[in-house]
């Protein structure tokens, strides 16, 4: 309770920010989106994890004004760079179960969207298979996100419980592998037939493909040989605030 209190006002105290971490792009080695993660800078404990504030914020509907806070943060912060001259990528914001569910999110993101200029087709929005498990509401809520133009991702692939039924006609444009496969992919065979499975089951449904927690070369380079798209992790970088993001990957490319 004392940390649901501390979270009520730690959006007016200023006490969270983002930090990125970078996408690359395995054919051209380029970074081509950034994935946006909330941190808790709390003035007694310092860092709080999202994995400990995060169900707080979902269970009191603190989450909403807080998600709220960090959609509008990382699209002002892609945009600030676009208008700087940066060559253009995608940022990735997970939402939350809670705000995936709110009847006007779409008009929400629409009117951030909007007011700041920023390109739909710039925001790549993260889900998990755990939402879309009351399949008309999820898939209503996906239909119209998508007619705005943004893009969209599926977190955590594989360790969710949606079926390949749902998968079948969703309209989301990605899959992230979830990085416990990916981890254990050079060690564990049975990992690595998923992660082979996974990445062909996207590129036959047309859909992106995105390796979570790629931590070293050897993955690397068992992920190339799959043709999975995108990689994110330790490898490239930890996410990075966003002057460090700058610096290492934007003014370098
Ligand atoms: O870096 P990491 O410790 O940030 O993230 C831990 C977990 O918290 C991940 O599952 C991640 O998806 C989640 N998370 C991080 N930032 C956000 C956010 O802005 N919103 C939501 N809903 N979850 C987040
Ligand atoms: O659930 P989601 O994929 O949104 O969460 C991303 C989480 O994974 C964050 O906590 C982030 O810090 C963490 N992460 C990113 N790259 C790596 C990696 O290479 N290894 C590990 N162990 N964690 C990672
Ligand atoms: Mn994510
Ligand atoms: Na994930």
């Amino acid at each position: 309770l004392k940390l649901e209190n501390d979270l009520r006002r730690a959006l007016e105290r200023d006490e969270f920010y983002l930090v990125y971490q970078p996408q690359v792009q395995l054919d051209s080695e380029e970074i081509v989106g950034m994935e946006a993660l909330l941190r808790w800078d709390h003035p007694k404990r310092g860092l709080v994890s999202p994995v400990d504030f995060i169900p707080i914020a979902e269970e009191s509907g603190l989450i909403v004004p807080i998600g709220e806070w960090v959609l509008k943060t990382a699209c002002l912060q892609n945009k600030s760079w676009q208008n700087a001259g940066y060559r253009p990528i995608c940022v990735s914001i997970n939402l939350s179960m809670r705000q995936f569910l709110q009847p006007n999110l779409a008009g929400k993101i629409d009117a951030i969207l909007k007011d700041i200029g920023l390109d739909p087709c710039y925001v790549d929005l993260e889900i998990t298979e755990s939402m879309t498990l009351d399949k008309e509401t999820a898939f209503d809520q996906l239909n119209r996100l998508k007619r705005l133009g943004v893009f969209i991702s599926i977190d955590d692939f594989g360790t969710g419980y949606s079926s390949l039924h749902y998968l079948k006609d969703m309209p989301i444009d990605r899959l992230k592998i979830d990085r416990s496969f990916v981890s254990e992919v050079m060690e564990d065979s049975n990992n690595a037939a998923i992660v082979s499975t996974i990445t062909s089951m996207a590129h036959h449904l047309k859909l992106k493909v995105t390796a979570e927690g790629v931590e070293n070369k050897e993955q690397l380079q068992f992920l190339r040989q799959q043709h999975c798209h995108e990689a994110q992790g330790y490898l490239f970088s930890k996410p990075v605030k966003a002057a460090e993001f700058e610096m290492f990957f934007l003014k370098s490319s």
